[in-house]
């Protein structure tokens, strides 16, 4: 007779360690779903993000920012200067997001514009620039009623980027909607000032013939030499290509006091600056067809009835 005393195979009727009631089948089945569905929900919680962008004490992006640019881009290049017309939106929208995406907004470069610069090349007429400093509305205003000269809002670049803000965050390729590098609280090298500094250079350069300059003549610093004006244009003005700069000095109308004129000390800097680099310049206190743009709005004014 054998021995069964220490054989492992389990008998029909001795029920072995995995055999299982259905019920408690089940009952282990749900737990198990649950450790599961505990496991992933711990996971996504902890899983590492990307920590949040830095703040600055800038405003933030302008929201909808790839957006605002493409339907800029379309609307000057298919309605406004249809001459454009074979321009690539969707590579200048592309280009200009790459300029600054994923990139630390204290170490914009020139270098990073460069194919947004490409994608935008744009022939600007000889004779038709017009250069501005803190006069922008009233600049903008003039070239508005003489379509033939061009700020360099009125060119595609400048149209596309008028008014907006943007910076993106080296550790995400988001644009940083909550805040951007202030320029002088934070970095001058954001890409903000970079890029108006950058485009402003390409204006300067490209300018022939008559160049034109709007300047506040009711304010301290009329012209001033940290402003992208005194700073970037008038140096990087091609005294070979340009014949002349007609600077002209507005004032408010019904201001009670005329800050500078084209005799104060402060266009002297200027004439000072210009004659160095051998361009020829002129200067006219209140130019007549920028007057009568101001008189529009203030028609009873004395100044406005000779
Ligand atoms: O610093 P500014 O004026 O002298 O700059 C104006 C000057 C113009 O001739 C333009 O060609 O520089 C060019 N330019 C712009 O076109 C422009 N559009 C918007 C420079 N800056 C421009 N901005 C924004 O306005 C930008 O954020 C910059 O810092 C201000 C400069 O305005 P400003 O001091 O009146």
């Amino acid at each position: 007779m054998s021995d069964h005393r220490f054989s492992s195979v389990p008998t029909e009727e001795e029920p072995g360690c995995c055999h299982l009631s259905r019920k408690a089948k089940v009952c282990l089945g749900v737990l198990l779903c649950v450790l599961v569905a505990v496991a992933v929900v711990v996971g996504v919680l902890k899983w590492p993000r990307a920590p949040p962008p830095r703040a600055w004490n800038g405003t933030g992006s302008t929201p909808h920012f790839s957006e605002i640019v493409l339907g800029r881009c379309f609307t000057y290049t298919q309605l406004l200067r249809p001459e454009l017309g074979h321009a690539d939106c969707g590579q200048i929208g592309k280009a200009f997001m790459n300029a600054f995406l994923s990139k630390d907004p204290c170490h914009s470069s020139e270098q990073d514009y460069q194919l947004l610069l490409k994608l935008t090349n744009q022939t600007i007429p000889c004779h038709s620039s017009v250069f501005w400093s803190k006069s922008s509305q009233l600049a903008h205003l003039y070239t508005t009623v003489q379509q033939d000269m061009f700020t360099l809002e009125d060119t595609l670049i400048g149209y596309i980027a008028d008014g907006l803000n943007w910076c993106g965050d080296a550790g995400s390729n988001e644009m940083n909607y909550q805040s951007c590098p202030h320029w002088r609280k934070d970095c001058i090298n954001n890409p903000v000032s970079v890029f108006w500094d950058t485009v402003s250079k390409r204006f300067a350069e490209n300018a022939c013939g008559v160049v034109q300059v709007v300047l506040n003549g009711s304010i301290s610093n009329t012209f001033d030499k940290n402003s992208t004006f005194g700073r970037v244009e008038i140096h990087n003005l091609h005294p070979g290509k340009v014949s002349v700069l007609k600077a002209w000095v507005m004032h408010d109308i019904g201001g009670v006091y005329s800050y500078h004129t084209c005799s104060s000390p402060i266009i002297d800097d200027l004439k000072l600056i210009l004659s160095k680099r051998n361009i020829p310049f002129t200067c006219e206190d209140d130019y007549r067809p920028i007057k009568f743009l101001q008189c529009v709005k203030s028609p009873e004014d004395s100044s406005c009835r000779k």
